[in-house]
């Protein structure tokens, strides 16, 4: 799979690095080494050639060798090295995966900002980009329940702004000292550090009923929102509310949005669930894999704004709530530019892991605003890289700016700067520069007048919590509030402590009573005979992800099983597989071995045959968007049929609505296989029934008809 499309790629990604990535590729080169250079030998970390890297210095006589001598620098030098690998993990978002990219403005907000990522069209910005989750450890798996990290660091000429936003526009708790409580509650929990990467448990559900504020953003996290397809196919929000400054000193509010281009897509529960043990790196994987093809993933970036006149116009919510939206059809989004990711990383570590972002990295023409969530984090990042990489977390290659720096900040842990000159301090007499002004791309801090009390307060509309709640849920299509049902269905049946779940019985019924009567039936709660608050039926747009299909209907990078097995039939295999690779797809030939399988007329001594990507008991369909099974000779569709696990595959397959095809014999064997799920199509059913399930079928072979497997595989995908 990786060399699909690769020299291609190669050729694109190379000519990428020196132009599109510019400055920071060009800046990482410089510390960049290849270990594969021919000429280098081992040596220790002070650069001296060993000759054996693999014994330990020992006393040796005739018949014993040992004990191991402390005398061994090598030796201990490699063993220490290894013992101190380990820093600590991020304390949430542990488990991440990244990659470079760039991004370019379509169409200037100068109106509304000065900063040079957002206003200068001719610029091509070098990004990284980090996805993760947010409850698992680094080692958890990666179709969890959970939201999503989105976080952004553009290397702007004016220096790093890092946009770190999640794939769920809004937040659990409104005021920043609340954060250390809702992650505790829904991180393992103390006694026994269970479970992990889940908020299935006791503690997460009795905070979500303990803090109304969190009402709102449990029910994104119990929507497919939550179980992504792919890092590609997932929506990013800033989700605090920032601000903009123009040339003119005018400040407005914004939001900022990223959008796939590929639209959103969501596994179904009982996917993911499998894909967990299955395949834990699927969207590590996923996101590498599609890099590496050269199918770089696209967002187009948006912005809603606001006047600083207008903070008071919405009686509903307060605009810096970060428990809240700013709904679409109230506040449209300007899109403006777009985000592509092109280049892999060259080593995990010093990069996915060793990136810093701290919200407080802005550049001149953004600001913050006093939405308590984004204070508190302004202050939380940077505190929490100092624990985590040490106070010159910012010299680190990943970390630098693409613009000089220079400052009189000194010393520290791991210090590797050298600073010539006699003054670490300012002002001096040594004739230095002074500070740069406004007009010369200083950083304006925004002269906000304010006045008013000292104390512990919200303000009055944070105190609205159910409105957004209904809002949301009302915005679902009928399927997306069936998986909502399901979701906290199964989330409270692993709550073992009836008074977590019979309250969040009594919580639904200020949501929705209909959907609160479902989910108490299932978990064994109270079951709720009147609304605790009226749903006040208003629906918005944005909201539902159906509404959010590819730009162009597309199964590039789709995952497709070819299913065959001794004596299939070469041309709708070939046939198949061609018309797969023409539409960017990717397909897998799944078989009972991996050891080449012979096509029907093929001689099993002469004949070379087709050795699988896998067998059917290395893979699971979960792993697959689409199958297809192209039929052959009876001896090939009886080894499919007596293969419990290949029946299993086409079940699967069809229990989590994919798109199935097939051809030839294989027809009957698929018919078969529904007959289990009570879906028996009989032999005269009618194509469209069929159809209707994702399902193609021909009894011949044709073009026209990989093209509607495809086609149908396709309207699939959406
Ligand atoms: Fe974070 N968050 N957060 N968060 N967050 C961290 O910083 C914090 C919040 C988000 O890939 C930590 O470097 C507080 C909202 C992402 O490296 C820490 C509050 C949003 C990442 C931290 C929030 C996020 C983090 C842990 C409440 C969406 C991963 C490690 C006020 C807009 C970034 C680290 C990466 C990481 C604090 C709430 C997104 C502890 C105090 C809201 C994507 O600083």
């Amino acid at each position: 799979m990786t060399s699909l499309l690769s020299n291609s790629l190669e050729k694109a990604s190379r000519a990428l690095d020196k132009t599109e990535h510019g400055a920071k590729v060009a800046q990482l080169s410089a510390c960049t080494k290849d270990n594969t250079h021919p000429d280098w030998r081992i040596t220790t970390d002070y650069g001296v050639k060993q000759s054996n890297t693999d014994e330990w210095l020992k006393v040796a006589s005739e018949d014993h060798v040992g004990p191991a001598l402390l005398e061994d620098a090598h030796g201990r030098e490699k063993i220490m090295r290894f013992d101190h690998e380990r820093i600590p993990e991020r304390v949430v978002h542990a488990r991440g995966a990244g990659a470079f990219g760039t991004f370019k403005l379509l169409e200037s907000a100068a109106d509304v900002t000065s900063a040079g990522v957002l206003t200068d069209t001719s610029r091509s910005t070098p990004v990284f980009v980090r996805f993760s989750t947010v409850l698992g450890s680094r080692g958890s798996p990666d179709t969890v329940r959970d939201v999503r990290g989105f976080a952004v660091k553009f290397y702007t000429e004016e220096g790093n702004w890092d946009l770190v936003g999640n794939n769920i526009p809004v937040f659990f708790i409104q005021d920043a000292i609340k954060f250390p409580d809702v992650i505790h509650a829904a991180k393992p929990e103390p006694q026994n550090e269970i479970p992990q990467a889940q908020s299935a448990h006791n503690n997460f559900w009795d905070f979500m009923y303990m803090a109304p504020e969190a009402t709102h953003m449990f029910l994104w996290a119990m929507s497919d929102r939550a179980i992504p397809r792919s890092y590609r196919m997932m929506e990013g929000f800033g989700v605090n509310t920032f601000t903009l400054i123009n040339e003119k000193g005018e400040r407005s509010f914004v939001k900022f949005h990223w959008k796939p281009t590929l639209g959103v897509h969501s596994l179904v529960w009982d996917e993911a669930i499998k894909i967990n043990g299955a395949d834990p790196d699927f969207h590590r994987k996923d996101l590498f894999m599609s890099i590496e093809n050269g199918a770089y993933p696209k967002w187009r970036f948006g912005i809603q704004v606001l006047p600083e006149s207008r903070e008071h116009d919405f009686p509903d919510f307060d605009i810096l709530d970060a428990t809240k939206i700013w709904p679409e059809d109230e506040i449209p989004i300007r899109w403006i530019g777009e985000l592509e990711l092109n280049r892999n990383p060259d080593e995990y570590f010093p990069e996915v892991e060793q990136i810093a972002f701290c919200t407080s990295h802005v550049v001149p023409g953004i600001g913050f605003s006093d939405d308590p969530l984004l204070q508190g984090r302004n202050f939380s990042y940077f505190d929490t890289q100092i624990s985590r990489l040490g106070v010159n977390f910012q010299e680190l290659p990943i970390n630098r700016p693409v613009c000089p720096v220079m400052n009189h900040n000194r010393d520290g842990k791991l210090r590797h700067t050298i600073t010539k000159g006699p003054a670490n301090y300012w002002p001096n007499r040594f004739g230095a520069v002074p500070p740069a002004k406004p007009s010369e791309g200083a950083y304006i801090d925004y002269p906000a007048k304010i006045a008013g009390i000292k104390a512990r307060l919200r303000s009055k509309k944070f105190g609205y919590h159910w409105n957004q709640a209904q809002l949301f849920y009302n915005s679902l299509t009928e399927i997306e509030k069936e998986h909502v049902a399901a979701a906290l269905s199964f989330e409270l049946d692993h709550c073992e402590d009836n008074v977590v779940y019979d309250r969040m019985c009594e919580r639904l019924a200020d949501i929705d009573l209909a959907l609160a009567q479902k989910v108490a039936t299932m978990v064994g709660g109270p079951i709720p005979q009147q609304a605790g608050r009226p749903n006040h039926g208003k629906k918005t747009r944005g909201i539902s992800q159906l509404e959010k299909p590819a730009e162009t209907p597309t199964i590039a990078t789709r995952r497709v099983a070819i299913i065959i097995a001794d004596g299939y039939d070469p041309v709708a295999y070939n046939g198949m597989k061609a018309a797969l690779l023409a539409a960017q797809a990717l397909p897998f030939t799944i078989a009972p071995r991996r050891s080449p399988i012979f096509a029907a007329g093929e001689d099993r001594n002469t004949g070379k045959g087709v050795k699988p990507d896998h067998h059917l008991e290395g893979m699971r369909s979960v792993l697959f968007d689409a199958i297809f099974l192209p039929g052959g000779t009876l001896e090939s569709i009886q080894t499919l049929r007596s293969s419990g696990r290949a029946m299993h595959w086409v079940r699967e397959a069809f229990g989590h609505l994919k798109p199935i095809g097939a051809t030839g014999g294989a027809v009957a064997l698929v018919k078969e296989a529904f007959a289990v799920t009570g879906l028996a199509f009989s032999e005269d059913a009618s194509e469209e029934a069929v159809e209707s399930y994702g399902v193609v079928t021909a009894g011949k072979v044709s073009p026209d008809g990989f093209k509607e497997v495809v086609s149908v595989a396709k309207a699939g995908a959406d």
